[in-house]
């Protein structure tokens, strides 16, 4: 338990406790949702567990129990929350800036949040099999989506003669897009990727399971985190993990390892796509028609650039894939949404007949 005492910077913002929270990755974005008079204390949450979370304040590290009404708000690792004085219960939960999400596993148009707020994002891969653009343009929708600086990570560089066409293969992908190739369990070699995660900045881990996530988690932060698969509960049909978790680095910033993702079913990425494949949507832009199906329309600059050999069909084949995805998945979501608001009025509905009665009753 906390005292009130531990709090009284929340009152005053003095200084020390504000830098506390700005290495927590605190931002004008969160502090423009604080109510003045709220007595509540920010806490960024460091793991969820099923009852559970861990979470961190300026002055330390908590467990905070989750029943009721918390359990609802969805927290996920990286988001802020707002706990009592006494540490003991989640009143709510900040807005987010941005969050990964995939369709979870299954056929109930559910989503799984994977964290939140996070700043950058290291796209994970290996220089073998697991290599695959179509792949890497899936996280980069999603990192996009969440607003999240992608940085593509081809771990084990130190198994193959050559990487240069993995990186330029990935490269290419998107202009400007930084491309890393090393080898995870090299000090040096991952020091090019510390910039990303100094002083409050958040950076999440994805990727295959076996490609190098929580070795490079280890290696930067030299953290006793055990490398090794994890398992993914299903418990009660919902798809949760136990062990997303975010880890502090020597020099301020936070990493956090998630589990390998097995299916990455985009949800709700909309216009993230479009940003991925700008080039296609480029081309697009000069149609004759603006509802251009790139098929058989005459003045399709699409099909012309393809013919010219500047535009990949494969590209514009995995475009068209994901907006099918995203589109079918997101519908589903919705519909879960309004099944579930449909529900809610059910329930309450009966729930205020049976008041009625008891009250007639009296
Ligand atoms: N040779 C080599 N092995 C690596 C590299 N990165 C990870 N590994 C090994 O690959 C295995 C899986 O790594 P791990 O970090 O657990 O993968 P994760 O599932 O993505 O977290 C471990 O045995 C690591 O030692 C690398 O860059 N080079
Ligand atoms: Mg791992």
């Amino acid at each position: 338990m906390i005292s009130l005492a531990a709090f009284t910077w929340y009152a005053v913002y003095n200084m020390t406790s504000t830098d506390c929270l700005q290495s927590l990755g605190w931002r004008p974005f969160f502090q423009s949702q604080l109510d003045a008079e709220c007595c509540w204390v920010p806490a960024r949450v460091l793991g969820v567990h099923r009852n559970r979370i861990d979470a961190a304040l300026a002055e330390g590290q908590l467990t905070i129990a989750l029943s009721g009404k918390s359990a609802e708000l969805g927290i996920t690792v990286g988001d802020w929350v707002l706990v009592d004085p006494d540490g003991l219960h989640v009143r709510s939960r900040l807005e987010r800036f941005g969050v990964f999400q995939r369709k979870a596993a299954g056929t109930g148009g559910e989503v799984q949040l994977i964290a939140a707020n996070v700043d950058n994002l290291f796209i994970v891969t290996s220089a073998n099999r697991d290599f695959n653009v179509a792949r890497l343009e899936r996280y980069l929708a999603i990192a996009y989506e969440a607003g999240a600086f992608p940085i593509i990570v081809i771990t084990k560089a130190d198994t193959v003669e050559t990487v240069d066409e993995l990186v330029s293969a990935a490269a290419r992908l998107s202009p400007g897009l930084l491309v890393e190739a090393l080898d995870a369990r090299d000090p040096d070699a991952v020091e090019v990727l510390r910039r990303w995660c100094e002083n409050g900045q958040s950076v999440a881990l994805l990727g295959s399971s076996g490609v190098g996530k929580s070795t490079i988690v280890n290696t930067l932060a030299r953290a006793a985190q055990q490398t090794r698969a994890v398992r993914e509960d299903d418990q009660r049909g919902r798809h949760t993990t136990t062990s997303r978790s975010m880890h502090r680095m020597p020099n301020g910033g936070w990493l956090i390892d998630t589990p390998g993702m097995r299916e990455l079913q985009l949800v709700d990425v909309g216009g993230a796509l479009d940003a991925v494949f700008n080039d296609v949507t480029d081309h697009a832009s000069r149609c004759r028609f603006s509802d251009c199906t790139h098929e058989t329309e005459p003045g399709c600059a699409v099909v012309q650039a393809i013919k010219d050999g500047v535009l990949d069909p494969e590209r514009l084949r995995r475009y068209r894939k994901l907006l099918c995805e995203d589109r079918r998945n997101s519908e589903s979501l919705a519909e879960r949404r309004s099944r579930d608001r449909r529900l809610g009025k059910l329930y309450k509905s009966i729930l205020s007949d049976k008041q009625q009665e008891k009250e007639i009753g009296k």
